[in-house]
């Protein structure tokens, strides 16, 4: 797609989901460094969203943690939504902070555990009936820190008939989406490390299970895009977790650390067709803003992917596949390139206007008076964060 006004038209029409948990505090394990009119609890935090969604118009949909974002009436927290102009996305389930899980959680040696563990996965999928999620995002932190603690096939077996309850649980139209780290919190084996392991587990349940590929999870130097080229193909790219990394899940900003590499992974995501609603890619962030302000590091984020996804789909696909057909190495290249190093940020500035909203959206938010109004209001309280 390289007619700018097709173009155009899909920037408008692109939904960036944003993380709950990027407007609460957060830190590294050695200090959480408090900011000031944080949100208090999820109502908050669905606030923060909706002012990512006035300034930018793209991102309209909130992914929840749960328990992070517990609350006793999912429903109020739907209309709250509904009432800011943003809506519910994904749920993520968090079987990693218990007490219990400290040998993992679906993996578990212990039947008890993985029952619990399981439960939690299944009251997720009530969650979603409620606030009409579509997916169901689990990572697990499952795995052992020294050889021969556990049986490394076994925590597969048991991992695969935790997944296969769950499954049988979703509804019509909900999916799980299985996402992989290769390590941390578990230094030695990680029972989902990797794309392939995510992959053969999917594979196995069906076609409502795919893979998540968080921009963060992989050894330095793997190459991105050949994973997502390769499961678009198999029509089993269930969507991103976006953040830049300079050495492991470091979760910055995305587009922070390699706009080039964002580049090349929408790159593959346009000519394989993923940027068509009916292939069902979601776009979610999954990112910290520890020591800069949360809102405008999110609203950063979103338009760095928007960004890259306009530079991606200005690549001249008819001059590239002719470039690549005559064994063109050069020009091939230099197709990619020029669309890589144009500035794409006065099309973004029309985009916005033809939406109606600020071609600038940091400009717009800076003007919007939130910050001070959040400061200054939500003072008491527990603050809510990673981890609250
Ligand atoms: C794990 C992870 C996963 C969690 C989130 C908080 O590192 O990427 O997506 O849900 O961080
Ligand atoms: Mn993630
Ligand atoms: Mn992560």
């Amino acid at each position: 797609m390289s007619d700018r006004t097709a173009v155009k038209a899909f920037l408008k029409s692109q939904v960036i989901e944003t993380p709950s948990w990027g407007y609460g505090n957060s830190g590294t394990r050695f200090k959480v460094f408090a900011q000031a009119g944080v949100p208090r609890d999820p109502y908050e935090k669905l606030d923060d969203a909706a002012q990512v969604h006035a300034a930018t118009g793209v991102a309209p949909v909130v992914s929840l943690h749960i328990p992070w974002d517990r609350v006793d009436d999912y429903g109020s927290l739907v209309r709250h939504a509904k009432e800011r102009g943003v809506r519910l996305g994904a749920i993520n389930a968090n079987v990693f902070q218990d007490d219990a899980y400290k040998l993992g959680s679906v993996t578990h040696p212990d039947p008890a555990v993985r029952r619990q563990a399981t439960d939690h996965l299944l009251q997720c999928v009530d969650v979603m009936d409620v606030t009409g999620s579509h997916d169901l995002k689990l990572w697990f932190a499952d795995g052992t820190n020294y050889p021969g603690q556990d049986d490394i096939v076994a925590r597969q077996d048991r991992l695969a008939e935790a997944l296969s309850e769950v499954y049988g649980r979703l509804g019509d139209d909900q999916r799980i989406l299985l996402e992989y780290k290769l390590f941390e919190p578990a230094f030695y084996t990680t029972d989902v490390p990797d794309w392939g392991t995510s992959y053969a587990h999917c594979l196995e349940l069906g076609e409502k299970a795919q893979v998540v590929v968080d921009t963060g999870h992989h050894a330095p130097g793997t190459n991105i895009e050949f994973i997502v080229a390769f499961l678009l193909r198999q029509g089993k790219l269930g969507g991103f977790d976006f953040n830049s990394r300079f050495y492991a899940d470091d979760d910055l900003m995305a587009g922070a650390a390699d706009p080039f590499q964002l580049f090349r992974i929408l790159h593959q995501v346009a000519v394989n067709g993923g940027f068509s609603p009916s292939t069902g890619v979601a776009f979610l962030l999954d990112q910290c803003h520890n020591i800069e302000a949360k809102i405008p590091a999110v609203i950063r984020s979103v338009m760095n992917v928007q960004e890259a996804t306009a530079k991606a789909l200005l690549v001249d696909s008819e001059a590239l596949g002719a470039a690549q057909r005559s064994g063109d190495v050069l020009g091939a290249n230099a197709v990619l390139m020029d669309a890589y190093n144009t500035d794409v940020r006065p099309l973004l500035a029309e985009v916005r206007q033809e939406q109606g909203i600020d071609p600038d959206p940091l400009a717009a938010y800076r003007a919007s008076g939130w910050a001070e109004r959040i400061v200054a209001e939500r003072v008491g309280g527990e603050q809510a964060g990673w981890g609250a």
